[in-house]
């Protein structure tokens, strides 16, 4: 077909994933091109640039492994680096590898057909263009398309809008504004201290209180970068072996780190309260029985309460602040002085339990009891998790069977989390199934661009052109990880999760991380591999 372009591999996406695949593939021989729907590479970094937007990981664990030179060569300055300083680095990456040359920015893929005569996908574009290529490596993201929330009216506010995974490039000044925050999930909690420093007033509309706690964030010492950087194969190994691919979150170190051996419910009130002086933040989940018991994990949120009433100074404030679910259900936070922006004078915390909102009109966001007039609204509502982004592609496996349909009827099932039975040559880097947004993202990336290439390496070697999940094996890896997570926190009555597709309506709740760890996820991969690649059919 005239203007089509043929390559051994099409990698969606220039983020972490993209960005990797690109060179892992291109050093083992293969042609390849991404397609980027973003003017510039960086995914997640690109996207996120709020005020506040920063990584929870320490920089020098949530950086590329792959490559000495850059490892040696880039200069991290934070403890957990902010979004102009990951972005920066995912550029100087593209830069060194010399990765911009293979990459088409400004193009969204809009379609792929598989054609079972040739065992090629065929892939088209926003920009008109045609590819065939045997393999695609969607490096799309598990946070990258984000949630249109369902609030009435919110198309006909007349002043500035703003998301948080779409911020504009060139900024926004708050300054003497009236500006209302929907949303206090990571993006919200991080944006909202540095908003209310500039704001005329900050109005928070929280629907679900956040567990967060102190990020201490700090500049990297004098020295402490070139430390790291002697050993730094040994911190790699030991991330590597670690369950969610972690040494540390955020300033805290996991080395040497006992599992709690207390029980909160065994434990007297004043006991708890002791803990709770000794241990600061870090005392609810200091016991054996928070995170696999419920009765016990409410009273680890009755602590986490005390804490944040020892910060809010309005009682009614603090209260509201108290999560109402179970802790461990969702994504833990870090902040920068989250809980004290509620002692700010110009700062209102709407309780969107107690006055849901009914409304937004040209000018404010009106509740059953009142009306917040506002010059500019962000939302921080967050994304279409792990499916999403690949969901809002027209992909069409075997007899023509839309990805979409099989994850809207089944569910997103996967084998491993890297291919879905019916889609064959089409992997997902870190795909719902696999570990993936349960760990530092970047070991999970580069542990799947690894085992992908090696897979692709060995198809070549065999005169192979087709790799497919096959449906038996695929049931397996649903039933064990739907398993694991059964009758857990993560699962339990109250728990309103992304990770359970909760925030999206219509959405079949199974919870899509991977919750066995990083070890024994890649274990199974490797042994997937030694053995033929089981559970998969080749031709
Ligand atoms: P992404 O970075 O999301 O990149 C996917 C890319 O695919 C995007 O650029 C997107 O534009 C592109 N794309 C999608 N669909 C198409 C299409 N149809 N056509 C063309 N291009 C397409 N993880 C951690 O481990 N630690 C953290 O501290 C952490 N902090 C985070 C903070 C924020 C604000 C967010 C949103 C996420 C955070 N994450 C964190 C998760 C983060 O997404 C991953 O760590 C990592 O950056 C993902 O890289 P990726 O390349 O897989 O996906
Ligand atoms: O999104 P979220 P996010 N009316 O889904 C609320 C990563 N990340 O962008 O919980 C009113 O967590 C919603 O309320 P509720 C990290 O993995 C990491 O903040 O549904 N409110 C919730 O409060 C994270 O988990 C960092 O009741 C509405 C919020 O919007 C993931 O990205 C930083 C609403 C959405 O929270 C997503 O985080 C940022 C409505 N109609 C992101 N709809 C780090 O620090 C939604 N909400 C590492």
């Amino acid at each position: 077909m005239e203007g089509v372009r043929n390559y051994d591999a099409i990698v969606i996406g220039a983020g972490f994933s993209g960005l990797y695949a690109v060179y892992s593939l291109r050093e083992a021989g293969f042609s390849v091109r991404a397609l980027e729907k973003a003017d510039g590479v960086g995914g997640t970094w690109y996207w996120n640039r709020y005020p506040g937007a920063r990584c929870d990981v320490q920089s020098i664990e949530y950086s590329y492994s792959f490559s000495k030179e850059i490892q040696e060569e880039w200069e991290w300055t934070e403890l957990m680096p902010a979004q102009p300083e990951i972005e920066a680095y995912l550029n100087f990456v593209a830069d060194r590898l010399d990765l911009r040359k293979d990459i088409e920015l400004s193009t969204r893929v809009t379609a792929m057909t598989f054609d079972e005569s040739s065992n090629t996908w065929f892939i088209e574009t926003d920009r008109g263009q045609n590819f065939v290529a045997r393999w695609v490596i969607a490096g799309t993201g598990c946070l990258s398309e984000p949630l249109e929330p369902d609030l009435p009216g919110l198309d006909t506010f007349k002043g500035v809008q703003l998301f948080t995974n779409r911020f504009p490039k060139e900024g926004f000044d708050f300054t003497g504004h009236r500006v209302g925050v929907i949303g206090t999930g990571s993006s919200g909690v991080q944006c909202i201290p540095i908003i209310a420093e500039a704001a005329d007033h900050l109005y928070v509309f929280q629907r679900s209180a956040a567990y967060s706690r102190p990020a201490n964030n700090r500049p990297l010492r004098p020295g402490e970068l070139e430390g790291v950087k002697a050993n730094y194969e040994e911190l790699r190994i030991k991330q590597r072996n670690a369950f969610a691919g972690l040494v540390s979150f955020g300033a805290v170190s996991f080395e040497g780190l006992k599992p709690p051996e207390r029980r909160i419910l065994e434990t007297p009130i004043e006991e708890r309260m002791k803990v709770l002086d000794e241990l600061g933040w870090s005392a609810p989940a200091a016991w054996a029985d928070v995170m696999f018991d419920l009765e016990a994990n409410r009273a680890g949120t009755e602590l986490y309460g005390e804490l944040i009433r020892r910060v809010v100074k309005d009682p009614d404030v603090a209260e509201s602040l108290v999560p109402h679910y179970p802790m461990g259900c969702k994504r833990q936070i870090l902040d920068t002085g989250y809980f004290e922006t509620f002692n700010r004078d110009n700062v209102t915390l709407v309780d969107l339990r107690k006055e849901p909102i009914e409304r937004i009109t040209a000018n404010s966001v009106d509740t059953i009891r009142s009306s917040y007039e506002l010059d500019v609204l962000v939302l921080a509502t967050g994304f279409d998790a792990m499916t999403g982004a690949l969901n809002r592609i027209d992909i069409r496996g075997r007899d023509g069977r839309t990805l979409r349909d099989v994850w809207t009827t089944e569910g997103p099932v996967s084998y491993l989390g890297l291919q879905v039975a019916g889609f064959p040559n089409l992997f997902t880097v870190t795909g719902p199934g696999s570990p993936s947004v349960l760990s530092n993202m970047v070991v999970s990336i580069e542990q799947h661009v690894e085992w992908i290439t090696d897979c692709l390496v060995f198809l070549r070697e065999h005169g192979l052109n087709t790799i497919e999940a096959e449906p038996d094996a695929q049931a397996a890896w649903v039933e064990h990880a739907a398993s694991l997570v059964e009758g857990t926190i993560r699962n339990s009555e109250g728990c309103n999760s992304w990770y359970l597709g909760a925030n999206v309506p219509g959405k079949k709740r199974i919870h899509m991380p991977y919750t066995g760890g990083l070890p024994a996820y890649r274990r199974k991969c490797d042994e997937v591999a030694a053995t033929g690649y089981s559970g998969f059919s080749l031709s």
